[in-house]
């Protein structure tokens, strides 16, 4: 893959995969919206994306997910030969306050990208950054490729309409469209209001002294927790497939907010039942119970498998917080 366009380059994902296309030799271009600050930190805090922008290996244009004719113009200026659509409103909690934002950037914005790559560039191919949310409360575990999908908060709606659309581009159009269903994957890039970050975070912040508590809606959701810097990996290798499919990324193991937590605030010699406080204003109306990922299918058709066990994740979580104190 030569050029390379990411939606959602200033996210999590989008930074991580940006350096990992570009140390492959890669061109990559990415899309950025309108904000009043033109700090980007996740960009500009990588020496080696600041460095390829410096060199012009990457390049930013501006362009929304609500405004069909920026996306048409950026993927016929850009002509890539792949696009990575990571971009959207992806807290599930903000969702139950922005639902018909969230339907828009995560629902309608995939529709427009898929609609600019389909007139623009039919040949690019396309991966979109779908989610094990799309399962709901799961009837089965682990969760694969053909678990029934029966969201239930607003995002995970959003994103079905999103998988829906790459599976009829790909059938009545031939686009080489693709979709990972991601199981959450964290990172010290992982936005701030995120369970792991913020408890992360936290407990850095306990350690030095700086906070005595933190807040949280509940202990006792589990979730699949892979590291994003292998989630990005495993994108890629949907791409380069020989046929375009959907893959579940995934580590195949569970844990709960309250183990993440004891492993945290462990590293940082601290109990954390002295340190936490439940408080309801964290709570979602409804929250998924457990997700556990199936991987099977990307390990036996892409050789993908998810590397860093949750251990390593909290811990390089924690110390990078550190560091940043
Ligand atoms: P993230 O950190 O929240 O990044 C979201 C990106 O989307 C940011 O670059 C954001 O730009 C951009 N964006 C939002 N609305 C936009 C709009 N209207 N127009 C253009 N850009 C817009 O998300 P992430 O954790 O990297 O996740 C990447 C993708 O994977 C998302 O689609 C997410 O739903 C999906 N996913 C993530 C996980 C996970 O555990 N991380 C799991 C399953 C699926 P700004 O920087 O300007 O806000
Ligand atoms: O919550 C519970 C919360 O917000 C994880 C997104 O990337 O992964 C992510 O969605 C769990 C939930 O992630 C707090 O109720 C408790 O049970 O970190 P989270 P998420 O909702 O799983 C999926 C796969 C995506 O696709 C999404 O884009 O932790 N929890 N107390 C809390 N969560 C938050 N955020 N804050 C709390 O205080």
């Amino acid at each position: 893959m030569k050029r390379t366009l990411i939606s959602g380059i200033t996210g999590q994902d989008g930074s991580y995969l940006a350096e990992s296309l570009l140390a492959s030799g890669g061109e990559v271009h990415g899309i950025v919206r309108q904000s009043s600050l033109l700090q980007r930190t996740r960009l500009d805090s990588v020496p080696a994306l600041a460095a390829a922008r410096a060199e012009g290996r990457l390049r930013l244009h501006y362009a929304d997910l609500s405004d069909s004719s920026s996306l048409q113009a950026v993927v016929r200026q850009v002509e890539p030969d792949a696009l990575f659509h990571l971009a959207g409103q992806s807290h599930v909690k903000i969702s139950f306050e922005l639902p018909e934002y969230t339907a828009d950037s995560t629902g309608l914005g995939t529709l427009r990208l898929l609609e600019a790559v389909r007139q623009g560039a039919p040949r690019c191919r396309f991966f979109l950054a779908a989610t094990s949310e799309i399962f709901g409360e799961p009837v089965e575990s682990p969760q694969s490729e053909t678990t029934p999908l029966a969201p239930i908060n607003p995002y995970a709606a959003a994103k079905v309409y999103a998988l829906n659309l790459v599976r009829i581009y790909r059938r009545a159009h031939g686009l080489f469209a693709c979709a990972g269903i991601l199981f959450n994957h964290e990172s010290p890039r992982r936005g701030e209001n995120y369970v792991t970050r913020k408890i992360a975070r936290a407990a850095a912040r306990i350690a030095k002294g700086l906070e005595t508590h933190v807040h949280l809606g509940t202990l006792v959701p589990r979730r699949d927790w892979g590291y994003a810097v292998d989630t990005v990996e495993g994108m890629q290798a949907i791409l380069n497939a020989e046929a375009p499919d959907d893959y579940v990324l995934a580590t195949g193991v569970t844990h709960s907010v309250e183990d993440f937590c004891a492993v945290a605030f462990r590293i940082v010699g601290r109990d954390f039942r002295e340190h936490v406080i439940l408080d309801s204003e964290y709570a979602r109306p409804v929250d998924i119970t457990e997700t556990r990922g199936d991987p099977s299918k990307a390990y036996r058709e892409l050789g993908w498998r998810a590397r860093t066990p949750f251990e390593e994740l909290v811990r390089l979580m924690v110390e990078a917080e550190l560091r940043a104190l």
